[in-house]
């Protein structure tokens, strides 16, 4: 199986349980509107931490009926969080999602050594395309939170992106390890690293998937550029999985990808003890609704 869209997801999702999310500080108009969406499709319960007054305010500005939506009162945006990010460590929720809250915040909290979210593995990034010229979805990691990926934690990026699309459903999912070009160039880190979790991949050293690189990004989309090229490969023109050289690369991608390619976006943090919608205030909110559904799709 594979998605061909985001709207997938909502097959996926409503075909599973319902998951419990924790929206904290949850006095946000967009997370909200997508939150309260969700709930109404079925597809989540939503627990709203924050201040139950601008809650309401903002439910009451856009007519959405919240009756027999928990909502707890917590007017101090950092006791908010911290008692979300309990929830979800004391499983009493699913997912955990921002709201009204800068991002470090939030994430100081879920790497918290005594309460906080820490299963031992590295956390990344995962960002879902729906793109009209390419004919599946395609994901692209690490573009938000690790900022210069060393092999080891390549390696727990990969494994991160790849559970998470098996647990929607996929198998064996094609992970293109990305460079400027697909040969392996020694001033071109990128390129060592392409190399050296190629060959892992091929002695077992990482599974589930498959993985080839370096490859370049035309022929890791394009089976055609890949032919042009001579490169006899699994992966190109058919990658599932891109992962990027470092964040900088990563953001550029992404952006490109919904402000010229008009793509639609799915994103969560992967590798704590539960999935992370941790969209951004520009993103829109049926970017926000879809990265709730990858969330309820990758908790189990
Ligand atoms: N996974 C697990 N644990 C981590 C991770 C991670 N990815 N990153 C840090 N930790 C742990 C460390 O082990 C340590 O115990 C603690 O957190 C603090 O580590 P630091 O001091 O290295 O981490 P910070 O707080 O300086 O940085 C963590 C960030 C995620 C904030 C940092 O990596 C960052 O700024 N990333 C880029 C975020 C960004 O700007 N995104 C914008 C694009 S939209």
């Amino acid at each position: 199986m594979v998605l061909k869209s985001l709207s997938d997801l909502r097959n996926i999702v409503a075909g599973g349980p319902v998951r419990k999310l924790v929206l904290a500080a949850a006095q946000d108009e967009q997370s909200l509107g997508a939150v309260i969406r969700a709930w109404k499709d079925n597809l989540i319960e939503p627990i709203l931490i924050g201040d139950k007054e601008g809650i309401q305010n903002i439910c009451a500005s856009h007519n959405y009926d919240i009756a027999g939506i928990r909502i707890i009162h917590e007017p101090n945006m950092d006791m908010a969080v911290e008692m979300s990010v309990k929830m979800v460590s004391n499983k009493q929720a699913d997912v955990l999602m921002k709201g009204k809250v800068g991002t470090s915040t939030l994430l100081k909290c879920v790497l918290n050594r005594e309460w906080g979210l820490r299963t031992g593995n590295l956390l990344s990034h995962i960002a879902l395309f729906e793109v009209d010229t390419y004919p599946k979805v395609i994901a692209v990691t690490d573009v938000a939170m690790n900022i210069a990926p060393n092999l080891q934690d390549k390696i727990a990026i990969i494994n991160n992106s790849v559970s998470c699309l098996i647990k929607i459903g996929y198998h064996l999912p094609k992970v293109a390890i990305l460079g400027a070009v697909e040969m392996v160039n020694e001033n071109m880190e990128a390129t060592l690293h392409a190399a050296l979790l190629s060959k892992m991949y091929q002695r077992d050293q990482i599974r589930n998937c498959i993985i080839d690189g370096p490859l370049a990004f035309d022929n890791a989309v394009s089976i055609e550029s890949a032919r042009l090229k001579g490169i006899r490969s699994e992966v190109a023109g058919d990658t599932d999985i891109l992962l990027m050289p470092d964040i900088e690369v990563g953001n550029v991608l992404y952006k490109s990808l919904v402000f010229f390619a008009k793509a639609k976006v799915a994103s969560v943090i992967l590798g704590a003890s539960v999935p992370i919608v941790l969209t951004s205030r520009s993103d829109s909110e049926q970017a926000k609704y879809d990265s709730i559904l990858l969330s309820a799709a990758a908790s189990k």
